[in-house]
């Protein structure tokens, strides 16, 4: 394909892509490792993506409704502490291709692999170890006091701008907000990340510098972040405004009133077998059934259910995260709570059946039983019961 190279402040544009570059593994990656490894960790674009190439004059500006307006440098922002935090991305998008099948929706289509953690598995959601300082402590440098009970912050929010150029809004870079009282909780781990799996972020995940999210849908997660604005109330971008809002299932590009919905922030529970595709030929015998379940919000994994009859019987699956270490709870010490758990279960088939999985969270929440009930028109958050077709050779 034709591509052109324009330099435009410190950033060399690649251009001439039909497409912005959108990619997701195998789902069988995914279940590999608990850290998915950069190589399968899935691409979500909404522009050509942006080559920032001179590091030396790169500089975070941070303005906005701050007392002393600052530009820090990366050398800046690695003398903070420096954290690694192993978080779930998992795009609001995943499982989208599903979603389609019980009526057309727009956006890009996705399988379960729009997701991942730190280093191995793959898919729409991915679960990796974000390296960087804290954005509570970069805040603190503007003047903002970290959050305590006594703290008063309004409505305000805390806005993440890029330099890649999106059509969806006039050209214009990708931006996203999240409230101020979010940001500055130390606690809630939101990351200004430079290394991804402890090497520096490659280019397609946002080098030199992304905002991490955890625990929240990817599209707040700002790549090649230039620069950080304490505004009054959420971001007006495309992408908050009109976009990434979950409507319910009567609502149509007919009747669609945007600011009826508030942008979405923390993804609900969610999971998804890897180790079949939507339609299998096995031998009857022992069968053993692997996947992922996560939730939103610091949630943990209280339990994952598989059926082996199509959802009339279930079985719960043992869980862990890192190897060896079977997952107990999210306040367990060994857990990390952004990240997935990976799960496994063996089950005896003989005959033609399909195989179910739904995970349960710390709030108790459940994934809804079929995906038409939740139905909306962009095609987000799926998170339906997997469901996979087994061909049991006789
Ligand atoms: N940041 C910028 N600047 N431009 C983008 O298009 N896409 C968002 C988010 N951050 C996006 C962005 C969306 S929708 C997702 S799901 C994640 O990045 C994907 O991150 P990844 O490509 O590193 O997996
Ligand atoms: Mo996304």
């Amino acid at each position: 394909k034709e591509q052109i190279l324009v330099r435009y402040n410190s950033i060399v544009w690649l251009f001439g892509l039909a497409e912005p570059f959108n990619a997701e593994p195998p789902r069988t990656t995914l279940i590999s490792s608990y850290v998915t490894p950069v190589d399968f960790f899935y691409k979500r674009n909404h522009g050509p993506v942006p080559v920032v190439d001179d590091i030396e004059s790169y500089r975070l500006s941070i303005g906005g409704l701050v007392e002393k307006p600052m530009e820090l440098s990366l050398a800046n922002i690695k003398k903070l502490p420096k954290y690694n935090v192993t978080s779930t991305l998992q795009c609001a998008g995943n499982r989208r291709t599903a979603m389609s099948k019980t009526k057309a929706v727009k956006g890009v289509g996705w399988d379960v692999s729009a997701i991942g953690n730190g280093f191995f598995p793959p898919a729409l959601y991915l679960y990796a170890i974000w390296g960087g300082a804290k954005l509570a402590d970069v805040l603190e440098l503007v003047g903002i006091t970290k959050l305590s009970r006594t703290t008063s912050f309004g409505g305000k929010h805390v806005e993440f701008v890029s330099v890649d150029m999106c059509k969806e809004d006039h050209g214009g870079p990708y931006k996203a907000s999240i409230p101020l009282i979010h940001a500055t909780n130390s606690e809630a781990d939101v990351l200004l990340a430079y290394e991804m799996n402890g090497k520096p972020l490659n280019r397609d995940h946002g080098y030199p510098l992304r905002v991490i999210v955890p625990g929240v849908i990817g599209a707040r997660s700002v790549k090649w972040l230039d620069s950080i604005n304490i505004i009054p109330q959420e971001c007006q971008g495309f992408f908050m405004q009109r976009d990434y809002k979950m409507f319910p299932p009567w609502v149509n590009w007919e009747n669609i009133d945007w600011s009826t919905r508030r942008p979405q922030m923390d993804f609900p529970v969610q999971s998804a077998i890897c180790s079949l595709e939507d339609v299998n030929t096995v031998q009857p015998g022992k069968l053993t059934v692997q996947g992922y379940a996560v939730s939103g919000g610091g949630r943990g994994i209280e339990r994952v259910d598989v059926s082996f009859d199509g959802g009339k019987t279930w079985v719960e699956a043992s869980r862990y995260q890192k190897s060896g270490i079977p997952y107990v709870s999210d306040d367990d010490a060994e857990s990390d709570k952004w990240a997935w758990v990976l799960f496994e279960v063996a089950g005896d088939v003989s005959q033609n059946t399909e195989i179910v999985a739904k995970a349960v969270d710390s709030a108790a929440n459940v994934q809804p039983e079929n995906v038409a009930v939740i139905w909306n028109l962009r095609g987000i958050l799926n998170t339906s019961w997997h469901r996979v077709q087994l061909h049991v050779k006789p």
